[in-house]
């Protein structure tokens, strides 16, 4: 995930400015203060000129993003981002995304009334943990309730925390430890049949490119544009819910000759926000391709893959990020997504959600978030 750029965009039917491409930060070095450019790539141009959101917020007194929807027990839950503002510049790591901790929303119906149970999980009451709270997920399993977090540790690399409860709403119990063998962010867990499948990973300031050795390496340079792109992980969790089964395996995406995606189609190859949704017993792997800010998704035959991209779910949304999650409530299907109309800033945003639909033929027709 990155950041980007502030925009003025008044509420609806108004012009979109980007104001600058760039952002500044002040070094103090021996008394002499310098001014350091910070690149930070542009968030998408957005034409709002006599156009609408298609969704309202489901709350706006907080900002929440990377919304991870599950019904439990009939009842609608999300687990969101809680974005926070903060003073820390934007850069191209996320490093002004600076949350530090998780409020589950819920809902009886859609279109009523939704609840924000408070906080569920704090940085503080985890104990490996530094800073920067991202995107989590949750899943149930006999009447306990686990929530996925990825934090970046105290020597700031990400890995991946489970905490538990009794309600799905938490408050939540972190583990002393982030789940071994984890890496990297952007949790999300399928339930299929009896088994659980833990995806995980995200490039940039996710860390992805600094594991490819199989080691942390602060270094390591993403593929040249003409080589296979990195990959998202997968690992099926053990019966506890807090441990990995297997060690995590890369998940193919193909292109539809059987190809892999290269890096340099960057509308294409994967970015962060994996999510896997099953319908008529197909997989559907959907993700973010960050820097072209679509939601994509690609089709398999099982959890592992390989999925076969096959096109785009969500166009742009307001803001650099773009993270849904895909669920059905009440025999239809929602996309859950978010983003920046409300506050006007890349890193504080809304989650909203809106119907889906499946074509016959297995496809998804794509979303437009303003109309
Ligand atoms: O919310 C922080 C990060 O922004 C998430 O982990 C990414 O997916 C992006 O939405």
């Amino acid at each position: 995930m990155i950041t980007n750029l502030k925009y003025s965009s008044s509420l609806l039917g108004a012009a979109f400015f980007l104001i600058a491409s760039c952002n500044t930060k002040n070094k103090n070095t021996n008394n002499v203060v310098a001014t350091e450019v910070v690149e930070v790539d542009p968030e998408p141009e957005i034409d709002l000129n006599n156009k609408k959101p298609i969704s309202s917020p489901l709350v706006s007194h907080i900002y929440t993003a990377d919304p991870s929807a599950h019904v439990f027990n009939d009842k609608l839950y999300i687990y969101p981002s809680h974005d926070i503002v903060t003073d820390v510049p934007m850069d191209n790591e996320g490093n002004h995304f600076a949350m530090k901790d998780y409020h589950i929303l819920s809902m009886d119906e859609v279109g009523g009334k939704v609840t924000d149970h408070g906080v569920a999980l704090d940085v503080k009451d985890v104990p490996w943990a530094g800073r920067q709270m991202w995107a989590p997920d949750a899943a149930q399993k006999d009447g306990k309730y686990y929530l996925y977090f990825p934090v970046k540790d105290k020597k700031d690399i990400f890995a991946i925390g489970v905490a538990s409860s009794d309600s799905p709403v938490g408050p939540f119990k972190a583990e002393e430890k982030p789940i071994a063998g984890t890496f990297s962010m952007d949790p999300s867990v399928l339930q299929d049949e009896e088994n659980y499948y833990l995806y995980f990973g995200g490039i940039w300031g996710g860390q992805l490119q600094n594991w490819q050795s199989g080691k942390y390496d602060p270094n390591a340079v993403e593929p040249k544009d003409n080589e296979p792109a990195l990959k998202p992980l997968i690992a099926k969790l053990n019966s506890d819910m807090k441990s990995l089964a297997d060690a995590p395996k890369k998940i193919d995406l193909l292109y539809k000759d059987g190809t892999p995606i290269l890096a340099g189609d960057h509308e294409k190859r994967f970015f962060e926000a994996a999510w896997v949704h099953k319908y008529n017993d197909k997989y559907y792997f959907s993700y973010s391709t960050g820097d072209t800010h679509l939601i994509a998704y690609a089709i398999g035959d099982n959890p592992y893959g390989p999925f076969t991209y096959e096109g785009v779910i969500l166009n742009p949304v307001v803001g650099w990020t773009n993270h849904h999650s895909i669920t059905k409530f009440k025999g239809q299907w929602y996309l859950f997504y978010h983003d920046s109309l409300l506050s006007g800033e890349t890193h504080l945003r809304t989650v909203k959600m809106t119907p889906l639909t499946h074509n016959a033929d297995g496809t998804i027709q794509t979303i437009n978030a303003y109309k």
